[in-house]
């Protein structure tokens, strides 16, 4: 399996946040993401509210570190109760509750783009668990603190 490391992109989500919200409020309309087809493509999105509900995130690339902040300004460090891949166009999106993607010393699972008929692509509620592999069944609310990204499922 190869994994690619892609480069961040914060300041670009940080703006694109910045410019949704502000389009909310241009708009009359609260800035609240309300459900889990509004996640745009090549993005994987996580709420901090379950039923894709609340302050919101919109991932773009792999990051060792949750150090960007939600719509509300608040850091997305261990604040994801829902989750939705979107449209992406990776094979596979990692989420791990620990920083760098530590797989173990933590609880970690994978979750597929849009379309796949491979497994889950998305999960109202990470409290009872979510998504492929180790830790599916365990509770994964407010726990994710990096994600990778994986272009190549050989
Ligand atoms: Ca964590
Ligand atoms: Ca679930």
């Amino acid at each position: 399996m190869k994994f690619v490391k892609r480069v961040k992109h914060v300041l670009r989500s940080i703006i694109l946040t910045a410019a949704i919200a502000a389009a909310g409020v241009g708009a009359g309309v609260a800035p609240a993401v309300a459900d889990d087809w509004s996640c745009p493509a090549e993005y994987t999105c996580i709420w901090n509210e379950t039923n894709y509900a609340g302050a919101y995130s919109w991932i773009h690339d792999s990051n060792t570190n949750f150090n960007f902040n939600m719509s509300d300004l608040a850091s997305a460090n261990n604040r994801a109760s829902s989750l939705s891949t979107g449209n992406i166009v990776s094979c596979r999106s990692y989420f791990f509750e620990n920083a760098n993607w530590d797989a173990v010393g933590g609880k970690w699972v994978w979750f597929y783009e849009t379309g796949s008929s491979r497994g889950a692509s998305r999960d109202p509620m990470l409290s009872n668990g979510g998504g492929n592999g180790h830790s599916s069944a365990q509770d994964l609310n407010n726990l994710f603190s990096s994600n990778q990204y994986v272009t190549s499922c050989s």
